[in-house]
Parts: C-alpha cells; sequence; structure tokens
C-alpha cells in the first residue's frame, strides 16, 4: 500500500513530507478529493488524528499526525538519507532547526498572521507590536546564520532546509512583503535559493512573494462559520488553519499573461544571440575575435551595459558560499535570458571576496521586470557603462574576457549568463 498523506492540496505542512518524499525517492500520494472540514471530521480521520488537523500520513501500520513527524518518518524509509546529515552533530543541528522553525518562525508567524486572519486571539495593535518584534529576532538570528552558510546544516539540502522553508513559506506567500524582507538578505537568499530547487518546484509550484499585509478581518468575518468544506483547486495555497477567517484574503483569479515590454521596443540591428555565440565559440584570440566582434555589433541605442558590484562584499568570507551565491543569482536570472547577457566575476585570493559584473541588456535601463522580480538585484550597486569613456570600455573587455590578475587580484572564479 502506498503511502497517503490526507491534507488538501496547497497546505505548508503538507509539502515538508512531500519535497522529503521527492528527494528521498519514496512515493507519497496525496488522498483524493479532500475536502477541509469534512474529511477531516470522519471516524476514520479521527482514528488516525483524534485533533482532526492535518496533515496525517495514512501508513500500512496506521496513521501519523504532526507534520514534522510525518516529515521525519518519510525521510527515515531511506537508508542513509543525507536529508539526515552525515553525523550525530549534524543530525543534531539538524533537529535544532527544525524545532526552531515550529517554536520561532511558525510560531512567530501565527501570532502576527493570525490575528489578522480573524483566527484565533483577536487582534490588537500592541499586541501585534510585540508579535512583529518576536518575530524579526527570529528572522534576525536566521540571517546571521545564514550569512555565511548557503543550507542551514552542512554543504547540501537536510530536512531542516525543508521544513524550515515550508515554515517561511507561509509568510512570505502571505504577509512578509519585499519592504519587510529586505531588512533580512540573507533569509530573502535562502528562502528563494530553496523554493526554485527542482524537488521544491515540483511540489510548492511557482511562489510568490505577498504584495501586502493582509487587512485586519472585520469581526463578522472572523466569526463566520468555516467554508471549509469547499472544495479546492489543486495547487493553490490552502490558507492557514485559520481558513474561515482567510476569507478576508481572496485568492486572485491568473491574469492573462502579458507582452514583455522589452518586446515592444524599436528593433535593434544587435542579436544577442549572435554575441552569445560569438562568445562561446571563440576559443583563441579572444581578444581579436569576441571583443572586437562584440564592440562591432554592441547596438548603444538598443542595448545597456552596467557595472554591478555586490553591496555585501565584507560577508564574502566564505569561498563556497560567495560561489553559490552568485551561482543562486544567475539561475533566477533566467527570467531575462533573452534580453541580457552578463559577467559575474568573483575576486581574491583570500576572503573577503568581491563580486563584480557586467551585464548587458536590451533597452536603456534596467528592466523593471527584473528589479521586481530577482531579488539579488537589489544586492547589488548598479552604474551604467559610459561606452565614450575609454578606462570604463577597457573594464568591460577585462570582464568580458576573465581578466587575471583583475583589479590587481586573482580570480576564484568567473561565471557567464548567456
Ligand atoms: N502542528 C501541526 C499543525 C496542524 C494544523 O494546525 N493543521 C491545520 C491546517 S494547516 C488544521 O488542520 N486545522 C484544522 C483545525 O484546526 O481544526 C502540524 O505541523 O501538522
Amino acid at each position: 500500500m502506498a503511502l497517503v498523506l490526507h491534507s488538501g492540496a496547497g497546505n505548508k505542512n503538507a509539502y515538508k513530507a512531500l519535497i522529503a518524499a521527492e528527494y528521498s525517492g519514496v512515493k507519497v500520494e496525496l488522498v483524493k478529493d479532500f475536502q477541509m472540514g469534512v474529511s477531516n471530521k470522519t471516524p476514520e480521520f479521527l482514528k488516525m488524528n483524534p485533533l482532526g488537523k492535518i496533515p496525517v500520513l495514512e501508513t500500512p501500520e496506521g496513521g501519523i499526525f504532526e507534520s514534522n513527524a510525518i516529515a521525519r518518518y518519510v525521510t527515515k524509509l531511506k537508508a542513509d538519507n543525507p536529508l539526515y546529515g552525515s553525523s550525530l552533530i549534524e543530525y543534531a543541528r539538524i533537529e535544532q532547526w527544525m524545532d526552531f522553525g515550529a517554536t520561532e518562525i511558525d510560531a512567530g508567524l501565527a501570532r502576527w498572521l493570525y490575528p489578522r486572519l480573524g483566527f484565533g486571539i483577536p487582534y490588537n495593535a500592541s499586541m501585534e507590536e510585540f508579535a512583529i518584534n518576536f518575530f524579526k529576532r527570529s528572522l534576525d538570528a536566521l540571517n546571521t546564520h545564514l550569512a555565511n552558510n548557503t543550507y542551514l546544516v552542512g554543504h547540501s539540502v537536510t530536512l531542516a532546509d525543508i521544513v524550515v522553508t515550508c515554515n517561511l513559506y507561509m509568510g512570505f506567500s502571505r504577509i512578509m512583503t519585499k519592504a519587510f524582507t529586505s531588512a533580512f538578505p540573507h533569509v530573502e537568499r535562502y528562502f528563494w535559493t530553496m523554493v526554485n530547487q527542482p524537488n521544491f518546484k515540483k511540489v510548492m509550484g511557482e511562489v510568490k512573494q505577498a504584495d501586502a499585509v493582509p487587512p485586519v478581518a472585520s469581526p463578522k468575518k472572523a466569526a463566520a462559520p468555516a467554508k471549509e468544506a469547499k472544495p479546492k483547486e489543486v495547487k493553490k495555497e490552502t490558507p492557514p488553519p485559520a481558513k474561515a477567517a482567510a476569507e478576508a484574503v481572496e485568492e486572485e483569479a491568473p491574469k492573462p499573461k502579458a507582452k514583455n515590454p522589452l518586446d515592444l521596443l524599436p528593433p535593434s540591428k544587435m542579436v544577442l544571440d549572435d554575441w552569445k555565440r560569438l562568445y562561446s565559440n571563440t576559443k583563441t584570440n579572444f581578444r581579436e575575435v569576441a571583443i572586437k566582434g562584440f564592440w562591432d555589433m554592441f547596438d548603444t541605442e538598443g542595448y545597456s551595459l552596467w557595472f554591478c558590484e555586490y553591496k555585501y562584499n565584507e560577508e564574502n568570507t566564505v569561498s563556497y558560499v560567495t560561489l553559490n551565491k552568485v551561482g543562486g543569482f544567475l539561475q533566477r536570472m533566467d527570467l531575462v535570458r533573452k534580453y541580457a547577457f552578463g559577467k559575474m566575476l568573483i575576486i581574491g585570493g583570500t576572503p573577503p571576496f568581491k563580486v563584480k559584473g557586467l551585464w548587458i541588456f536590451r533597452g536603456q535601463e534596467i528592466p523593471q521586470f527584473v528589479m521586481d522580480e530577482c531579488y539579488d538585484m537589489e544586492l547589488y550597486n548598479w552604474t551604467k557603462v559610459d561606452i565614450s569613456d575609454e578606462v570604463q570600455k577597457e573594464r568591460v573587455n577585462a570582464m568580458i574576457e576573465d581578466q587575471e590578475p583583475f583589479e590587481g587580484e586573482p580570480l576564484l572564479d568567473a561565471k557567464c549568463f548567456k
């Protein structure tokens, strides 16, 4: 009998086991036609979880409730699962971060979000202030840890990352706007890196950050009876336990896809793909062939060149963390691949490493949708290249060809976005 997870399709607590299952090669199926308020009230369900809460995992040996316990069980079905680290101390730290997720992130978020949704404790402005400060303290600690660590424990994804990301998911998608999260840049980087991992994406789909703090639900709405019985649409976030009150935050219907504004610009004589090909195919005489070819084809009206420099270079104290950070940035720039080319240099023989880059964007400005959708952009200072200045032009050349030393220092690595 396959393992059956009893939950709606978009439940952040159910995601924990589903993502762990993807990493572990374990088959877990979501129960069919789950209806909140109906399916979780049946005698069969209550036998598996007397609390009547979801998620519940149905196994051949009976039910398991509590999402962390379910995720642990699924993880342990695979012998020596790397999701549980490779030593006792790693195991302990994985457990530590999972507890942190439950008692700091989940609890902190609940105190802030649920009163606004009219669930549980009634909304009160000074209690909210306390809740936000409590939560910020937790996020600050997480941010400090992530300044020097790509993952919570060790050098790859563990169950701690799965659980804590699922805990953060509700915050990012429901209440933590960009204005709030920008104070925690490492948490931002971590969260977006995690939710874009293929095994997370398969389960969570595309994650979007909340663009506003939900308004306080009116007492009438808050007190309204649960609409739990309404069947859920697959792949949409199931509101938190407060589904009754969560009426206040209606799900939006998908909007038709608008044409990219860059496609509306006057045509350019420069074909970016030609440049990308020339760059990739030039193996010798790079300066004479590729760099010369670049300036021959560069269209100053259709494209612009930009230098970028990481704002927090002093934090780049660990080489692989710095490399991962840049790698993640380039992954997230995928949305602009048709309209951009970039070089990112990781500079220095010893830490802290400097990260500097060169980008070509279609149009005369950095495209707004990139600024809006790729949070890394804000972590860099951007300066438009003045190509009438020979010194700046030569710097462009040096960056394109990974010149070493670069500005007097060796290169740790050079990455290309093409
Ligand atoms: N600590 C539990 C939380 C379970 C929970 O609160 N589930 C909510 C949905 S996210 C629920 O079933 N609420 C229904 C209710 O409170 O009756 C876990 O991690 O599994």
